[in-house]
């Protein structure tokens, strides 16, 4: 990264410290922060001196929870934030996984929600490249089976404490309005739980109720719990080996066993399946019927039906 990618502003210090701007301003001011000033008079802090200053004054910070990482957290969330550049965070979390921090693994994915990056964000730029990561050094010989299941039990954890969020969700929904409920597990066979678990994190924390059934769900099984609990929306997580034709297999059935008095769309995710495909003409009985491969389209998806 170049050195003026990890120059912040005045604005962005104090976020990241968690303070005010004008206390930023006024330790510049007073010589114990250093900065530069630009042409037209704004100050400028690189992260490293915010980490020296902050770690020297023992500020009880977030970000100082990274030890020597704190640098590195701090680039690598203004580079995520500003370019969409995941590198040194994915660095860093591939790393906490490998030593076996679950805690510094979980630590980061709470820092960077707390600095607003979106849980789809997180799942599409983050997890989900770590976990390939894993998967492709088991294929080379580099992981061990063991290792592999270890680290992806690590992940697996850190989604689960995430989860802590859906009560901000719960909060949201008490203003007198019925919570939206959505039916959410993997199809049929499918034992890779990961991108169930991120489905049912992002709908929690946006106060819907997770009607969550796991792993290898019979097919039946998601319209019976749609059924039964009146659910707005059905997701399923597949995975490689499974493509193209077990995705539209389930549909077609989930169409066939669609209830009008219920109405209800379906979600499809997965890493082989067409990026956010309207399958209107494979499921015209549903409201709507997608597939994804991505969280950031689901997330908008979502955020359209809520509208
Ligand atoms: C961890 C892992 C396992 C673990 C899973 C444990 C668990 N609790 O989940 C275990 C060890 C059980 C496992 C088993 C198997 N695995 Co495996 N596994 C993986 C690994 C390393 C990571 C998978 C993962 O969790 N990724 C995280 C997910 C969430 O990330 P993602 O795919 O990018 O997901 C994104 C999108 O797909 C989307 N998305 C996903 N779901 C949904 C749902 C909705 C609704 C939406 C909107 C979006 C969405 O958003 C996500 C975020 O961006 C992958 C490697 C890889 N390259 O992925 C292999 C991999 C998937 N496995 C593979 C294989 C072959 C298997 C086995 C068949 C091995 C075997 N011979 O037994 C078995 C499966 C048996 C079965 N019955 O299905 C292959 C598949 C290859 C292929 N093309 O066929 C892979 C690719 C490894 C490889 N390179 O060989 N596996």
């Amino acid at each position: 990264m170049s050195d003026a990618q990890t120059i912040l502003s005045t604005r962005e210090a104090a976020s990241l410290l968690g303070v005010h701007e004008s206390s930023i301003k006024r330790w510049c001011n007073e010589g114990a922060l250093s900065c530069r000033t630009t042409a037209g008079g704004h100050r400028r802090i690189p992260v490293d001196a915010l980490v020296r200053f902050a770690s020297e004054r023992r500020m009880n910070l977030p970000l100082l929870a990274f030890g020597d990482e704190a640098a590195r957290v701090g680039r690598g969330l203004l580079r995520a934030q500003r370019e969409g550049d995941f590198t040194d965070l994915y660095e860093v979390a591939y790393d906490a996984l490998a030593h076996g921090d679950v805690e510094r693994f979980t630590r980061l994915l709470t820092f960077l929600r707390r600095h607003d990056v979106s849980p789809a964000r997180l799942f599409d730029h983050l997890v989900g490249p770590v976990m390939r990561r894993i998967g492709e050094g088991y294929v080379t010989g580099h992981l061990s089976v063991g290792e592999e299941h270890r680290m992806t039990g690590l992940v697996r954890d850190a989604i689960l404490r995430l989860d802590a969020p859906a009560d901000e969700g719960l909060r949201k929904q008490r203003n007198g309005r019925k919570r939206r409920v959505a039916v959410v597990g993997c199809l049929q066979g499918e034992v890779h739980e990961l991108g169930a678990l991120m489905v049912r994190h992002m709908l929690a924390a946006r106060g819907w109720q997770v009607i969550y059934l796991g792993l290898d769900v019979p097919t039946e099984e998601f319209a019976g719990q749609q059924h039964r609990h009146e659910a707005q929306l059905m997701c399923i997580s597949m995975m490689p080996p499974r493509g193209l034709p077990e995705a539209l297999a389930a549909v077609r059935l989930l169409d066939r066993m669609y209830d009008p008095k219920r109405p209800c769309r379906l979600a499809l995710g997965g890493p082989g399946l067409p990026e956010d495909r309207d399958l209107r003409d494979v499921a015209p009985r549903f409201l709507e019927a997608r597939f994804f491969s991505r969280m950031e389209p689901f997330d908008r998806w979502i955020q359209a039906i809520e509208a």
